[in-house]
């Protein structure tokens, strides 16, 4: 955990220079951007860290200008065949729990769901909470962690991650929903307070798949939180290259919650063994997805790389919303069973992951899991 910690500060420096020249000793720019008042009120209760960003070097070096049909994982996964079968459809509502999203950008606006209960008459924008969820003019999706209406990202992975769901360019499940829920601050830090409150908000929404990228320490409230949703939560197995079986209550929750409805994910790369960042363990690591140098849309609607076990989540998580656009009577455990026993065997796999397999879109749309 030390050496996760020292990366992920080192982010936040680079993260803490790039925001001083907006914020002016605020608390909030825009609704957008938090400053570091905030997040040392957060320094007192239990942390929730981000588990998406590797590494900067996209922001700081030339945009990829790959197209994602290109990419490695559009390969791997079989996405072509499975796009033949399915792209997902509106019903489906997937609740991305991370920093928020800019659901504003070209690329996500059309996509994101809209709270029927806040919309009309004014609704959105009278300073009430009309549907008394606790929220007031979330019209779109909310921020759990300030406990306001506004889920727009301070940070990028939020954004990044819907933007493999949705996104017409980069998105593996186009036709689907999503929910934005920022749950952590722009550094990529929340409580678990903020985390559960993300949880039972994304359920209040009526999300029909959640993907969770968050990891902490143990904690009760938090396990029994991911069964309440009672929808398929995918999660991260988080990037210290650790055996999460040997780790007992001090290893990362919620990966470790063991809940039914939990689909843990880590990453592989391009070679198609394990990343070298990704946790593992047979016990509780369901399967991996590719997560290593995976292009998507920053929050300004920029083309960034990114490596980590959220990128992976966010992937098997489209995947899951096309299963369950194809199968919507499939259980939470079904759709796992899909997931698990549709990857493709890699041996590098074999004793680090339940399934001992890789995600593949196809294969998944396709298994006998009854
Ligand atoms: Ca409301
Ligand atoms: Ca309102």
């Amino acid at each position: 955990m030390k050496k996760g910690r020292n990366l992920k500060l080192g982010l936040k420096a680079c993260w803490v220079a790039a925001l001083i020249t907006n914020s002016l000793g605020a608390e909030a720019i825009a609704g957008t951007v938090y400053t570091q008042s905030i997040r040392e009120t957060a320094g007192l209760a239990e942390r929730y860290e981000l588990f998406g960003a590797e590494s900067l070097r996209s922001l700081l070096a030339e945009p990829p200008q790959m197209s994602p049909q290109d990419s490695y994982h559009f390969k791997q996964l079989e996405m072509e065949k499975a796009w033949r079968l399915t792209r997902g459809n509106r019903r489906l509502k997937i609740a991305v729990i991370s920093t928020g999203a800019n659901f504003r950008l070209p690329g996500l606006i059309d996509s994101v769901a809209v709270n029927s209960g806040e919309r009309g008459s004014g609704f959105e924008s009278d300073k009430v909470d009309n549907d008394l969820n606790g929220y007031v003019d979330d019209v779109y999706g909310a921020n759990t962690y300030l406990r306001t209406g506004d889920p727009l990202d301070g940070n990028d992975i939020g954004t990044f991650e819907a933007s493999l769901l949705v996104s017409p360019a980069y998105g593996l499940a186009p036709a689907v929903e999503f929910i934005p829920i920022a749950v952590l601050d722009a550094f990529g830090a929340g409580t678990t307070e903020s985390v559960i409150r993300g949880l039972d908000y994304a359920a209040s929404r009526g999300a029909d798949l959640v993907t969770l990228t968050v990891g902490g320490s143990s904690n009760e409230g938090l396990c029994q939180a991911i069964e309440r949703v009672k929808v398929p939560v995918v999660t991260v197995a988080g990037n210290d290259s650790r055996n999460l079986d040997s780790e007992g209550d001090a290893g990362i929750y919620p990966a470790l919650c063991g809940a039914a409805n939990a689909i843990v994910v880590t990453a592989t790369d391009e070679t198609s063994g394990l990343s070298r960042f990704g946790n593992y363990g047979v016990r509780h690591v369901h399967l991996a997805a590719p997560g290593a140098k995976i292009s998507g849309l920053n929050r300004f609607g920029r083309v960034v790389q990114y490596s980590g076990t959220s990128v992976a989540a966010a992937m098997t998580a489209a995947v899951a919303a096309l299963v369950l656009s194809a199968r919507p009577d499939y259980s939470a455990f079904e759709l796992r069973e899909a997931l698990m026993r549709g990857s493709d065997p890699i041996e590098g796999l074999a004793d680090k992951v339940m399934s001992g397999g890789r995600l593949n879109a196809y294969k998944a749309l396709t298994v006998n899991v009854r």
